[in-house]
């Protein structure tokens, strides 16, 4: 008989932070199970869990099991806590390097996915096609093309950069910056063919982790939500 994993994560994995969620988990072979919560026509208690109303929430059922959601006991909101958490939680294999500076480095591309590649990959690209779509309305490609061709390109060649010939972007093994880059970018590829030809460590980068389970497995029930709104992904170029 199978046992009720301690983790149940709310949201979907639509979202590239409740994919990084689950790409932890799935990386530790921790077990979980998956609430739908839609951000679009959020259930009532929606603040009580998540005061910057935002998914993934994360419940920990061994510190308070699903109850009648009155208060945040037991649940952890934003990705990078939740990740944190699961790391301290699940310490094999690690996923923060060990070593001082690589540790600062991984904390600093998780940041840098959240507040500029999630935006610009997001905002800029996923949001004008599928939440306009989503909401019946004329997806506006012109925007997405534009935030492509004219956003998207000083973010890429930063990340080329930073990541040199380098097999992972902090330290010498799998961590949270190569997943947190990789969830983020890959919102792009949920409504669009995103060529990386131009920046070719970055192509070899996502090759590399789209091969690992923990990010091809999320990602595939994410695009097959969003395949029935979009069956082909557009054009950017
Ligand atoms: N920093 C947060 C960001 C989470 C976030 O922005 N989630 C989006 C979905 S991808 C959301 O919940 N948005 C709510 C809204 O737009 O109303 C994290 O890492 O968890």
């Amino acid at each position: 008989m199978s046992q009720t994993p301690d983790f149940l994560v709310y949201g979907s994995p639509v979202s590239p932070f409740v994919r990084k969620v689950l790409a932890c988990a799935i990386e530790k072979g921790a077990g979980f199970d998956l609430e739908p919560m839609n951000i679009m026509d959020p259930p009532d208690y929606f603040a009580i869990l998540s005061p910057m109303k935002r998914i993934p929430i994360l419940r920990d059922r061994s510190i308070a099991p699903e109850g009648d959601h009155a208060n945040a006991q037991g649940t952890i909101a934003d990705s990078s806590a939740i990740c944190g958490y699961i790391d301290k939680k699940h310490p094999q294999p690690g996923l923060y390097p060990a070593q001082a500076f690589a540790h600062g480095r991984a904390l600093f591309f998780e940041e840098y996915a959240d507040t500029v590649l999630a935006p610009a990959a997001g905002l800029g690209i996923f949001r004008p096609i599928f939440f306009a779509i989503a909401q019946g309305k004329e997806p506006d490609f012109s925007s997405a093309r534009n935030a492509w061709a004219e956003n998207m390109p000083t973010v890429l060649n930063y990340l080329e950069g930073a990541l040199g010939d380098a097999d992972y972007f902090a330290g010498d093994a799998l961590s949270i910056a190569d997943i947190a880059i990789t969830c983020c970018f890959m919102q792009v590829e949920l409504v669009a063919k995103a060529p990386l030809d131009a920046w070719p460590a970055l192509k070899a980068h996502h090759e590399r982790m789209n091969a690992r389970p923990s990010i091809a497995g999320p990602f595939a029930q994410a695009a097959s939500f969003v395949r029935k709104a979009l069956p082909e992904p557009f054009d950017l170029t």
